[in-house]
């Protein structure tokens, strides 16, 4: 890895720079049960279209996934993500130059996508099979490390907490740490509060009023607030497609904080809401 100046991260397969301040990862899942674009790019074709369409509207990094992890979705074998995951990421590493994520936490999906060309690593379980954490540093790739309280299948039932952003924050700092002791430098890890993933709105909006807490860290953060649902509870938007305004909202607010990455289904609007919000800040 080499970080030519603060604001520049490059490594073999991508580069990112934060000069400008926030970019934009555009999701992509190549899933039939989405909470939001579900089935819309499970085909091959469309899939390959829309990634290339996302770079072509500005995202630096396009994040491709093969399993939703909405509340109380099913898993999917590994032989499954992998048959989704692995020929999207093949024709889009020939077709664009941003760099392709993979959103798994499986360490059989995350080998033969990283194996295919995908240059970053994104984990809702924050490396929790730490074979994984072997596989980011052998491939010198970037890594998102997300908390989640419970699993997708009971993440939404209670979740609890004392001082959800307290205990968030030191659980991301945990595993950041753990992550650096297991051979990944610093400036390769991203960390995430997981918003919507265990947590019920009071949390959500309690760790999106306190994100600054998380960048005071000194680990660069993503966030994932897109179309999620707590922005229809806000805004009595019941269609995730129909919670774009509600999503830029909540970009324009991490920006301002200092937010590093922000992972957006809607990457044309919310590149405009990045350029504009890193202007102002
Ligand atoms: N949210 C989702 C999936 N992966 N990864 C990170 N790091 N942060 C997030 O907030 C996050 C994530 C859920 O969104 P989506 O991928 O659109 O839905 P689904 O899991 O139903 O495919």
């Amino acid at each position: 890895m080499k970080s030519c100046c603060d604001n520049v991260v490059e490594w073999p397969r991508g580069r990112l720079d934060f000069s400008a301040g926030c970019v934009v990862m555009g999701v992509l899942n190549v899933t039939p049960d989405s909470f939001s674009d579900g089935g819309k790019f499970f085909d091959f074709e469309r899939a390959v279209e829309r990634g290339i369409q996302m770079a072509a509207e500005g995202a630096a990094i396009i994040d491709v996934g093969g399993e939703s992890t909405r509340p109380g979705s099913a898993s999917v074998s590994d032989e499954g993500q992998i048959e989704r995951v692995v020929p999207v990421i093949k024709a889009l590493c020939e077709k664009i130059s941003v760099p392709i994520s993979i959103d798994t936490c499986k360490y059989e999906v995350a080998k033969a996508a990283l194996e295919a060309g995908a240059g970053m690593l994104n984990d809702i379980t924050a490396l929790s099979d730490e074979r994984i954490a072997e596989l980011v540093a052998k491939h010198n790739v970037p890594v998102v490390l997300m908390h989640m309280q419970g699993t997708p299948a009971t993440m939404q039932v209670e979740p609890k907490y004392e001082d959800v952003v307290g205990e968030v924050m030191e659980y991301l700092v945990g595993r950041a740490k753990r992550a650096e002791y297991l051979g990944i430098t610093k400036n390769m890890i991203f960390i995430d509060p997981g918003i919507g993933f265990g947590k019920t709105l009071e949390h959500n909006l309690l760790l999106l009023r306190n994100i600054n807490n998380f960048i005071a860290t000194g680990y660069r953060v993503l966030a994932g607030t897109s179309r999620k649902s707590f922005i229809g509870k806000l805004t009595g938007r019941e269609k995730p497609s129909e919670r774009i305004f509600g999503t830029a909202a909540t970009v324009a607010l991490c920006v301002a904080a200092g937010v590093s990455i922000v992972r957006v289904h809607d990457v044309a609007e919310m590149v405009d809401v990045v350029k504009v919000s890193n202007k102002l800040k």
